[in-house]
């Protein structure tokens, strides 16, 4: 995702963790205020493209190398690759947030981590192979050029909020209040329930792959069965195509899921943390 992504996920965290997990964390990153999930959410993209930073930079994704729209699935010994992804990233700063004999800042460092790739492997596209996560793959954006990646990291979200782009705390704030409210009473209600079985705090590859597998599975569905997919015709379908019109209509609730999802089960696994600490 891009800022308003991550940033909405953190804040969507931050309505739902209990109020102990909410002292161990402003502890941890100090920050005392209501944003200090979402002012650390971007900071692994920050580092990505710096010199000390570039280990983590496949940190953020896992190519599964399937075949949609004919077959999607994540197989973490095939798709992860030696230097890591984003399964493996969340299984090892799990593990460093757990660990009390490390230095504390190697503990923070963990968490700012955690915080963003439990929003990276809801998207979709980060949990595919074809052309780099779709970042090959050249479309039509409201007339402009862009790839498809992007459409889904930031264009997709950007339209469906409309307001002002540079406000992105504060739109990211409106969007995680509305996403929250349909978790708590609307249209996310009964299904949010579901979103956090079976969480596996000593065992973050199963965990994460059941995450990973939902997200690629969108990569796959296929409209004519009425759910919304990344490649409806598959893949080379979709070159040169404007995307902000019957595209987005189908995309827009695919992505509104997928924040809300990732963000009610970043408060459920920063729960979990927090309780086996304290
Ligand atoms: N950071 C960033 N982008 C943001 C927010 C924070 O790059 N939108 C970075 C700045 C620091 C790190 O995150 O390097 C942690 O910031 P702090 O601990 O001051 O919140
Ligand atoms: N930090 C870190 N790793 C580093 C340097 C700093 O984890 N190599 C931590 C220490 C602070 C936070 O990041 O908790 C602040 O980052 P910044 O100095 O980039 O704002
Ligand atoms: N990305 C991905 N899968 C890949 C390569 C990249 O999901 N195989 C993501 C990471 C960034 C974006 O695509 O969000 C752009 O990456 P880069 O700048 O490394 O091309
Ligand atoms: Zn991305
Ligand atoms: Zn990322």
């Amino acid at each position: 995702w891009g800022s308003l992504g991550h940033i909405t996920i953190a804040y969507i965290a931050s309505n739902f963790v209990k109020e102990s997990t909410e002292t161990y964390f402003q502890g941890l990153l100090r920050n005392d205020t209501e944003h200090y999930l979402a002012g650390v959410a971007t900071w692994a993209d920050s580092i990505r493209y710096t010199k000390w930073g570039r280990f983590s930079k496949n940190f953020h994704f896992i190519d599964a190398k399937d075949d949609p729209p004919t077959y999607c699935g994540v197989d973490f010994a095939r798709d992860c690759k030696a230097d890591g992804c984003v399964v493996s990233s969340l299984q090892n700063y799990t593990s460093q947030l757990l660990d009390s004999k490390l230095w504390q800042w190697r503990r923070t460092q963990a968490a700012k981590f955690v915080i963003h790739f439990v929003g990276d492997i809801h998207q979709p596209l980060h949990v595919e192979n074809v052309a780099q996560g779709g970042n090959g793959i050249h479309v039509n954006w409201e007339g402009h050029e862009f790839n498809l990646h992007h459409v889904w990291d930031s264009s997709i979200a950007e339209k469906m909020l409309g307001g002002n782009r540079r406000k992105t705390y504060d739109n990211a704030f409106r969007w995680a209040t509305d996403l929250t409210d349909e978790i708590k009473s609307g249209k996310y209600l009964t299904e949010s329930a579901s979103w956090i079985d079976g969480l596996l705090l000593d065992d973050p590859i199963a965990t994460s792959m059941v995450w990973a597998n939902e997200s690629n599975a969108y990569v796959c569905s296929h409209v004519a069965y009425s759910t919304p997919s990344v490649f409806p015709e598959g893949p080379a379908a979709i070159v040169g195509q404007e995307l902000a019109g019957e595209y987005f209509e189908k995309a827009a609730p695919v992505t509104e899921l997928q924040v809300a999802k990732a963000g009610y089960r970043l408060a459920a696994w920063l729960d979990l943390i927090a309780d086996r600490m304290s």
